[in-house]
């Protein structure tokens, strides 16, 4: 082909890849392999899909239009909330409402179970952490919306029926798909199904689409990284001290394993699911239960890693994606990432427990 002088080819004639899977592309095909789908849970997808594209750009422009610092409104549990918490939020509420297809939808942000009585028909449950990792914000480090999806029981669909947060203490395993997006340098999501594969997608700003770039996505066995804050060691048990210790100080002639912490759980989650290697915000003295939250953080996250071949137990060893909340804010300590990584800590802990 001719160049115009500098090398690129000449205007109208540029190698344009068209064959492109972009996430409505791929949710449509997915849809089609599943016989009796009533196109439902694409419509919720579509919709969670806006709800990204429209955070990603709060989150762009946030420090041009001074959305950055506190709203002046404390969230269910009290942390501060970010400008951006509550316009991550609203979004997220008002796309799950229009698309019609969602029955309730549990936030981080709101203390009860919002329920959606205006579309008695529809079969879905959301839940979500609308903008996790927000303490962040300010320094322009990443974030994410990380979010779970369950399907209801049929005698709980249609009008006349009642609804309840009842509805959603259920084990993540019951989850029909789960997922989130990190929005940094580019808004990255990762989106598994029950018993599917993990596929990553890029989103394409100039175009507004999310192009599929990393599909089938597979973590490795290893890796010698390790991601906790280690600054709340002395809240620690015995035994969790013991396995970070053995990974900073191995047997001779082992290299110590990297620490890398950003205090963002997407952001983490995703570098280990790229690299291997395991991400833990173990139970401590201080927050017995955990920190991070069993329904909007923990259970999608662990459907992700499973997924894509690693593990994710909580602070007991327990597998998480079998464990049912109390409530809907509850919490847990979590342990995820690389298989060989997240099985040594299970070792660990059955040597010092026995
Ligand atoms: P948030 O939901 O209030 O944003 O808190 C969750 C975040 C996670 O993204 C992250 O893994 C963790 O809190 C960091 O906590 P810490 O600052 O205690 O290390
Ligand atoms: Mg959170």
């Amino acid at each position: 082909m001719a160049s115009n002088g500098n090398g690129a080819p000449p205007v109208g004639q540029e190698n344009i890849n068209t064959d492109i899977v972009t996430l409505t592309r791929f949710l449509t095909e997915e849809q089609t392999k599943v016989p009796e789908a009533t196109g439902d849970f694409t419509l919720l997808t579509h919709a969670l899909q806006f709800a990204f594209k429209s955070i990603a750009y709060y989150i762009r422009r946030a420090s041009l239009i001074n959305l950055t610092g506190l709203a002046g409104s404390s969230n269910t549990t009290g942390d501060d909330q970010k400008k951006l918490d509550v316009i991550g939020n609203d979004i997220f509420i008002a796309a799950m409402r229009g698309s019609g297809k969602c029955r309730l939808l549990v936030s981080e942000e709101e203390e009860e179970v919002i329920i959606f009585d205006e579309h008695p028909d529809a079969r879905y449950a959301v839940v979500c952490d609308p903008i996790d990792g927000s303490s962040n914000l300010d320094a322009g480090v990443s974030v994410g919306t990380i979010f779970g999806i369950f399907k209801l029981p049929e005698e709980v669909c249609g009008a006349g029926k009642t609804v309840s947060a009842q509805d959603l203490l259920r084990a993540g395993t019951e989850m029909v798909a789960s997922g989130f997006t990190m929005y940094g340098a580019s808004a990255q999501l990762v989106i598994t199904m029950r018993d599917g594969g993990v596929n990553g997608f890029t989103l394409e700003n100039s175009l507004g689409e999310f192009i599929l770039t990393h599909p089938n996505m597979r973590l490795p066995a290893k890796r010698a990284i390790y991601s906790v804050n280690e600054g709340n060691s002395s809240y620690w048990e015995e035994w969790t001290n013991a396995y970070f210790h053995s990974l900073k100080f191995p047997a001779e002639g082992n290299k110590p394993y990297s620490a890398r912490y950003i205090g963002s759980m997407v952001a983490d989650a995703y570098r280990t699911l790229l690299y291997g290697g395991v991400f833990a915000y173990p139970a401590d003295s201080k927050s017995p239960k955990g920190k991070l939250r069993i329904l909007y953080e923990c259970a999608p996250m662990a459907m992700v890693f499973e997924n894509a071949g690693g593990l994710a137990v909580n602070s007991k060893m327990e597998r998480l994606l079998g464990v049912v909340p109390e409530h809907i804010h509850d919490r847990s300590g979590v342990f995820l990432g690389s298989h060989d990584e997240v099985q040594k800590i299970v070792d660990t802990y059955n040597q010092y427990k026995k």
